[in-house]
């Protein structure tokens, strides 16, 4: 075998239980994705898109009760429940191997395990970490390359190597969500994923290690691991400014990290460093530097468009698996929301005839392309620097119809990190279950945090203690307010340019603000609303905050935080008495 010792064991151990019909490492490179894709051709695992329109493109289609993460079945094992928080699903590890393990014996009888080492980073940098994944399903090991560096590459990795190796245990098992669980292993950086062949829950590298494995990492070494896009900024003059931003998902996070800017705005450019996760560190000068982990996208599709987002209508035009989404007559890709009219028959998602009159989506909501990051018009020249990129601004981020202005800057590090504790959304009644709601989403981690929030928000506070650090500023964002009307008060999509300009001039202590009890906020004309249908009233009322509504916020937040009991940080209850403070709480 061709991996170091222990991984040869780990592997040996691993098809012990789930006894493979046959094991394949697999390296990486062209010849092997193809006569993989071949493969999966002729079991119709995939299907061919048009070759001349769609080059390299496929769909796959999942199980029809498998097309989104599982939260309920997602869990952290550690010893104690409160290492795990009260954010997290918690189980024994003991339980684990009782209950979840023996699920895995025989799974891939008559099932190929692939080996797929990989790395998370890009070679050579600081940050990197290798993972191993064994999986039984092909489209994973395909996924996993468009998403990862993927391959014999990961077994060159000396210095990484050194750090160990995240494992990551993944069958398809028999796609039965009663037997579908998803469990984190901190401690062992360990991951066993079965019962579910979606991306979120089976591409290993993704949110199961890079985030809820490298968060917990993190913590105890000293780095961020954020759900976060990382966005560089060039003004016409040729300074890049790099913003790190958090938004919960339904905000347009994507649409953000390869935003273009209005043609009033000529000569700035936006550079796509990541869309969706940051791995982040003080480097040696101070700077707070930042890596997307990842190496492709694995976006929603369903609204996509050139409208939307041209640059990730352009990446996905070539080499890009489609999950879910409908196929026309000829064999071309569609979705609601797309840039063609819908089409008079089609398949839909589940492979069942569609046409326009049909009561059904054609395109599952949650349907999905996974697609090379360097096929991106707007990508970043510094996206794979192994040192990463300094980051000078960190933004969060909700969907709020009331409420949060449109920007408003924090005080300072410990007053930003309330903030992005304090984070909040609006879901639709498409999200869920419940309708509208309003969901705390702190630092948009609820899902991902490795360990108890409590403890994240505490490390959170101790990164910005570093002696010598050059603390970027911290920001939030609410491009959903709403007028009387009901209607957007910002146009949003490439206008919020304008919003980031302004940011970024306020992280080089330029731009002007206004002090308000919540943090500051744009001084009258200091956005640029030049060409755009946005009056100095509704400026001001995108500006506006209203004392009364923060301080029933601040109580919704001290419910929240109350689940946290004498975990949370004193440095949070400080902030928020501070805040209550200036809103004038008697
Ligand atoms: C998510 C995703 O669920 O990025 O946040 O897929
Ligand atoms: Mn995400």
């Amino acid at each position: 075998m061709p991996g170091t010792a222990e991984m040869n064991k780990w592997v040996e151990e691993m098809a012990a239980q789930c006894e493979p019909k046959n094991i394949v490492w697999c390296d990486g490179s062209e010849a092997e994705n193809h006569s993989m894709i071949e493969d999966m051709l002729d079991s119709r695992e995939l299907i061919r898109f048009n070759q001349k329109k769609w080059p390299g493109c496929y769909l796959h289609r999942s199980h029809i009760s498998d097309v989104a993460r599982a939260e309920k079945k997602t869990f952290i094992c550690t010893d104690k429940h409160e290492d795990a928080g009260p954010n997290n699903n918690w189980m024994l590890p003991k339980e684990a191997m009782s209950r979840v393990f023996p699920l895995f014996k025989g799974a891939m009888k008559d099932r190929t395990m692939y080996v797929l080492p990989y790395i998370m980073g890009m070679p050579g940098s600081p940050m990197a970490r290798v993972g191993l994944e064994l999986t039984d399903s092909a489209y994973v090991a395909a996924s996993m390359r468009i998403m990862t560096r993927m391959g014999s590459i990961a077994l060159e990795q000396k210095e990484a190597l050194k750090k160990g190796f995240v494992r990551g245990l993944h069958s398809k098992g028999d796609l039965d969500p009663e037997r579908r669980f998803i469990v984190h292993f901190p401690k062992e950086e360990t991951i066993w994923s079965i019962g579910s062949g979606y991306g979120g829950n089976a591409l290993l590298g993704k949110k199961c290690f890079a985030l809820r494995i490298a968060s917990s990492i993190g913590k105890r070494e000293g780095f961020l691991a954020e759900h976060m896009l990382i966005v560089g900024l060039q003004s016409p003059e040729g300074e890049t400014t790099y913003i790190a931003a958090a938004f919960p998902s339904a905000c347009g996070k994507t649409n953000l990290a390869m935003l273009t800017p209005p043609a009033h705005m000529a000569g700035w450019r936006v550079f796509t460093v990541g869309d969706d996760i940051a791995w982040m560190w003080w480097a040696e000068d101070g700077t707070l530097r930042a890596i997307n982990p990842e190496a492709g996208f694995f976006g929603v599709v369903p609204q996509t468009s050139m409208k939307t987002n041209p640059n990730a209508m352009e990446t996905i035009r070539k080499n890009t698996i489609f999950v879910n989404v409908a196929m026309t007559q000829d064999a071309m890709p569609w979705w609601e929301g797309s840039d063609s009219p819908p089409p008079a028959e089609a398949w839909d998602w589940r492979g069942h005839p569609w046409t326009p009159t049909s009561s059904e989506k054609a395109a599952q909501a949650n349907s999905r392309f996974t697609t090379p990051a360097r096929q991106c018009p707007s990508i970043s020249p510094k996206w794979e620097d192994p040192q990463g990129v300094p980051i000078s601004a960190i933004v969060f981020g909700g969907r709020r119809s009331q409420l949060a202005p449109l920007v408003y800057e924090a005080f300072n590090w410990s007053h930003g990190v309330y903030v992005g504790s304090g984070m909040a959304t609006e879901t639709t009644a498409a999200q869920s279950d419940y309708g509208m709601m309003t969901r705390r989403d702190p630092m948009a981690m609820l899902p991902f945090c490795g360990y108890n929030m409590a403890d994240y928000f505490q490390h959170w506070l101790d990164m910005g203690k570093k002696a010598g650090a050059k603390l970027p500023k911290i920001f939030n964002v609410n491009w959903f307010r709403t007028g009387a009307n009901g209607k957007y008060l910002w146009p949003g999509f490439g206008e919020n340019m304008r919003v980031l300009r302004w940011i970024a001039e306020r992280a080089q202590g330029k731009g002007k603000a206004v002090e308000t009890p919540i943090g500051f906020v744009p001084a009258e004309g200091a956005i640029d609303t030049d060409g755009i249908d946005v009056t100095k009233e509704t400026m001001r009322e995108l500006s506006g905050v209203d004392p009364e509504a923060w301080l029933a916020e601040t109580e919704d937040h001290e419910a929240f935080f109350g689940q946290f009991g004498k975990r949370l940080p004193a440095g949070i209850t400080a902030e928020m008495e501070a805040l209550e403070k200036r809103l004038g709480k008697k």
